[in-house]
């Protein structure tokens, strides 16, 4: 079933919020704080929202993790019931420092209908093509690159491949230095890279490598409903993060998911910016006033847009 597009204000509201509380630790130098007061405040107003909605995606499991943990039921259990995943704050290092990227996100979707993903990395790729088999996780690189030039008509060295730079994709980022495409490398945030290779995006033609999982499955139920592809495979390291999959319900660790695998059916997904980044501008306080921008997306009626908000603080 549908949901309602009352509940676009409602949520939307609950990541403006949010980013309001964390903005006021901006350039603290405090992850833990600025973090902590974003979960509070969507939280709160989680509650407030006619729901009976369920956390799948949030800060963690309920021993680590006090609010807005994983199975948290929120809302005032009247009205549909929804899936959840929250990233209250992502890009805590962007919040502390005061640089550019924070975001607060929240993604909804019909009960059951979002992946409840385990807290490992994922190796991710997304971009424009819905099209199968032009670009696939389990290509090898060169391939997706030339099937995506091909396919974009650009020439190699006019694509734009976003990865997290980090050591553990140096051979990736080594082979694209040699193809001589264009990178943009980001020190954190990859929910928003991931998103900056759609229509509302800054030119990146594609996104890929690893990041965090629950991150994979939120930039997956935006790229859903902005007509984008994505696939993700989890990295089960250790027998700890083995079991505790196999207590999701995961039986095959090495399986790729696909799109419509992470998110199905209806889903609304909001980005408030906490610093103004790629996707969205930060928040800003006049008088007794905030100002922020959202984007919105909502799948069954292909809503996609970023809506700038003035609200009583
Ligand atoms: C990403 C990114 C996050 O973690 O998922 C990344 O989106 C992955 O983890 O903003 P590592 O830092 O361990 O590589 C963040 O950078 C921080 O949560």
């Amino acid at each position: 079933m549908a949901i309602d597009r009352k509940y676009l204000d409602l949520f939307s509201n609950v990541s403006s919020r949010a980013a309001l509380a964390s903005y006021y630790l901006v350039g603290k130098k405090d992850k833990i704080g600025a973090d902590r007061a974003a979960v509070d405040a969507m939280r709160s107003e989680l509650n407030k929202i006619d729901m009976k909605g369920k956390v799948v995606i949030g800060e963690g499991e309920l021993d680590f993790a006090p609010m807005l943990y994983i199975n948290e039921i929120l809302g005032t259990q009247k009205g549909p019931a929804l899936d959840i995943a929250v990233d209250p704050l992502e890009g805590t290092n962007f919040a502390a420092n005061g640089l550019p990227g924070a975001l607060s996100v929240i993604a909804i979707a019909e009960k059951d209908h979002l992946f409840n993903a385990p807290e490992t990395y994922m190796d991710k790729i997304a971009s424009s093509i819905k099209e199968p088999n032009v670009i696939d996780l389990d290509f090898p690189l060169k391939k997706n690159i030339l099937n995506l030039a091909d396919y974009k008509n650009k020439r190699i060295e006019d694509l734009t491949i976003c990865i997290l730079d980090r050591a553990r994709h140096k051979d990736i980022i080594d082979e694209l230095k040699k193809m001589n495409v264009k990178l943009k490398l980001i020190s954190d945030g990859d929910i928003s890279g991931a998103l900056l290779v759609s229509n509302i995006g800054q030119n990146v033609d594609m996104f890929m490598g690893i990041g965090g999982g629950p991150e994979g499955v939120l930039a997956a139920s935006a790229l859903d409903t902005l007509n984008c592809n994505f696939q993700g495979r989890f990295i089960f390291d250790s027998d700890e993060d083995k079991n505790r999959a196999r207590s999701m319900g995961i039986k095959d660790f090495s399986k790729k998911y696909e799109l419509n695998e992470i998110v199905s059916g209806d889903s609304i997904f909001c980005a408030t910016g906490i610093t103004s980044g790629d996707l969205v501008s930060g928040v800003k306080i006049l008088d007794k006033h905030y100002y922020s921008e959202t984007l919105i997306t909502h799948k069954s009626t292909g809503l996609n847009k970023i809506i700038k908000s003035e609200k009583k603080i």
